[in-house]
């Protein structure tokens, strides 16, 4: 029997093979979960559908987070499909090339709002209509956060305030839905090549130093951070909530 044996599963933020969203959907369906991908854009379609297929996941469905609309059809077609939800996975943030490199200074207000909306705000818009899908389940929320939420790493810039709004967003949701049976937890993954992380200055200097100071000397992996989505989604974890569950091979408790 696998720990998420007959749970439903809707994942957010597949882009490609690389994404940990994609990482977390095959550990769910090794685990016996039934998964569900909703993606960003046409142009992210053709990777995520044929992902997709080769899980047996056959509901698929488009998903500009920044539109209630497409939030609501979301949900609208998953309790069509499915009459309820276990697992709701937010792997989402998005911030303009631009913010992402230089100093803080320039951040700009549309820049910051664009960072806030994708990256902090849809997880509040998610969870909101996927409740009453998810109270029938005692069913639970995870997101994914990185540590520049916490501590300030060079060009992460209003990414790290994003993730830092997310992060408090997991805490205010968690108290929210508790009374109503249901978790809310993040992953704070360590860099992975993703392709969110292609092309931002910075990444290799960081995962260098991860790989020398960190308690384990080396980096993680996708399956990983998959690993401990399993069990934060599972039974294992049914009296954790609110938490923020670094899997960074440990560099975050190192001065
Ligand atoms: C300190 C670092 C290195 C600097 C990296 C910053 C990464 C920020 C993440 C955001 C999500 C990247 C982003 O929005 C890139 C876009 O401007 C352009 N890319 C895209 O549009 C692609 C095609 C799509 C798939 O991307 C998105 N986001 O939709 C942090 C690293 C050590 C760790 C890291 C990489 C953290 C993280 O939050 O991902």
């Amino acid at each position: 029997m696998g720990l998420l044996e007959g749970k439903k599963a809707l994942i957010f933020g597949v882009a490609n093979e690389k994404s940990i969203a994609w990482a977390i959907a095959e550990a769910f369906k090794k685990e016996g979960a039934e998964v569900a991908l909703a993606y960003a854009n046409e142009a992210i379609a053709k990777r995520v559908i044929p992902l997709a297929e080769s899980i047996g996941a056959t509901i698929t469905l488009p998903c500009d987070v920044r539109s209630d609309d497409d939030i609501k059809a979301v949900f609208a077609e998953i309790g069509k499909k499915w009459g309820g939800l276990d697992i709701l996975v937010h792997s989402v943030a998005f911030a303009n090339k631009d913010e992402l490199k230089g100093s803080f200074l320039s951040t700009t207000r549309e820049g910051f709002t664009m960072a806030m909306d994708i990256s902090a705000y849809s997880l509040i818009a998610l969870a909101k209509e996927a409740m009453p899908l998810l109270t029938a389940s005692n069913g639970n929320v995870l997101a994914l956060t990185y540590y520049g939420a916490q501590k300030v790493f060079p060009n992460y810039n209003v990414m790290g305030v994003a993730k830092a709004a997310l992060e408090a967003s997991v805490r205010y949701l968690a108290e929210a839905v508790g009374q109503d049976g249901v978790r809310v937890n993040a992953i704070s993954a360590g860099p992975l090549r993703t392709l969110a992380a292609a092309g931002v200055g910075g990444f290799n200097q960081i995962a260098g130093h991860v790989s020398a100071k960190a308690p384990l000397r080396r980096n993680i992996t996708q399956e990983d951070v998959a690993g401990a989505a399993v069990y934060l989604s599972s039974e294992l974890a049914k009296a954790v909530t609110g938490e923020i569950h670094f899997v960074d091979s440990g560099y975050n408790i190192i001065g």
